[in-house]
């Protein structure tokens, strides 16, 4: 332990492990119990909330709520942010998440995921929404958690990336890739192509280099979408790539959240060596000012996404 280490951000991360294994149990069972479907609510992102999303925010919720180590945290699944410890706001830590991503791959069966955030706590008397409001790069630690075929934990405190596996045998996660880098170059591109006329011309360009079609030879990639991204960051991580959300006509700021989303695989990202950024800036350097703040996201591989970045460039500035 380091000096002047009290071990709280240690078993911060053991009750993020304990809510994921929790959560994994859940979504191993969720076709034989009548957890599938929708609650019939809308959250506040204006999205269908689904039983399993509600069961994953009250799980975390529970697992850290009365510990003393969090102070404030915020969700996907809740309007505004929570003060904990009996509403007193005391703790060193503030964790941001986003209880189960890839909403609509829940009832078929497909990867699904968790993701977190944890910051120092600012406001040491009450903390609140400032607190939840810090740059990407502020973070102490972030992490996810994959239910797929095994169910896998990935987490940085800013000194490599590791990833663990749960062995169901034993309810552990035990540590399976210490020290992730990812490529500096992958051979996927990862991004939702029905949106390919919503997009600007930059990013169509950019595509179509992927395609072969772009007059980029080297460029040429496999495509691969789940609709996941814990599940598409994760291939990508190990495999190399670039998936890329960027803005559209639908979405003009992007449809990924900037602190529950995007800030922790950027962190994730660069400390295995890729890249994140939003189009122009870093992901990380971000200064948010809403708490369910979106982002376009293009990361992966460090000279794959600095690669569009100047491919989107270089077109926009010659129309
Ligand atoms: P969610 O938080 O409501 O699940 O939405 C986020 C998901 C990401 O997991 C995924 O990358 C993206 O939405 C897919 O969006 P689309 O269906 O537009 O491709
Ligand atoms: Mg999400």
């Amino acid at each position: 332990m380091f000096e002047g280490a009290t071990g709280a951000l240690t078993n911060l991360l053991y009750d993020i492990a304990l809510a994921a294994k929790i959560i994994s149990g859940h979504v191993r069972r969720a076709g034989l119990t009548d957890i599938m479907g929708s609650v019939g609510q809308i959250n506040v992102q204006g999205e269908d909330q689904q039983k399993l999303d509600v069961i994953a925010n009250e799980t975390i919720k529970n697992a850290v709520a009365h510990t003393g180590r969090v102070s404030v945290l915020a969700s996907e699944e809740e309007e505004y942010p929570v003060t904990t410890n009996l509403g007193s706001g005391k703790g060193s830590y503030v964790l941001l998440f986003d209880p189960l991503d890839g909403s609509s791959n829940i009832d078929v069966n497909v990867s699904i995921g968790t993701i977190f955030s944890i910051y120092r706590t600012i406001n040491k008397d009450c903390a609140g929404l400032t607190d939840c409001l810090q740059r990407g790069r502020e973070q102490v630690a972030a992490g996810y958690v994959m239910y797929g075929s095994s169910t896998v934990m990935v987490y940085t405190t800013g000194h490599g990336v590791h990833g663990f596996t749960l062995d169901p045998s034993i309810g552990e996660f035990l540590l399976m890739n210490s020290d992730i880098k990812t490529p500096l170059s992958g051979k996927y591109y990862s991004v939702n192509e029905s949106n390919f006329t919503r997009w600007s011309e930059g990013y169509r360009q950019t595509v179509l280099c992927f395609k072969g079609a772009g007059g980029e030879d080297n460029m040429r990639k496999n495509a691969r979408y789940i609709g996941s991204l814990v599940a598409d960051f994760h291939r990508n991580l190990l495999t190399g790539g670039v998936f890329m959300y960027p803005r559209d006509n639908k979405s003009p700021n992007g449809k990924l959240r900037l602190l529950y989303e995007a800030n922790p695989l950027a962190f994730i990202v660069e400390q295995a060596g890729g890249a994140a950024h939003d189009g122009l800036n870093p992901i990380l350097d971000i200064e948010p000012t809403e708490l369910h703040q979106r982002t376009p996201l293009i990361i992966g591989s460090s000279e794959d996404v600095e690669f569009v970045r100047r491919k989107v460039a270089e077109v926009e500035s010659a129309q």
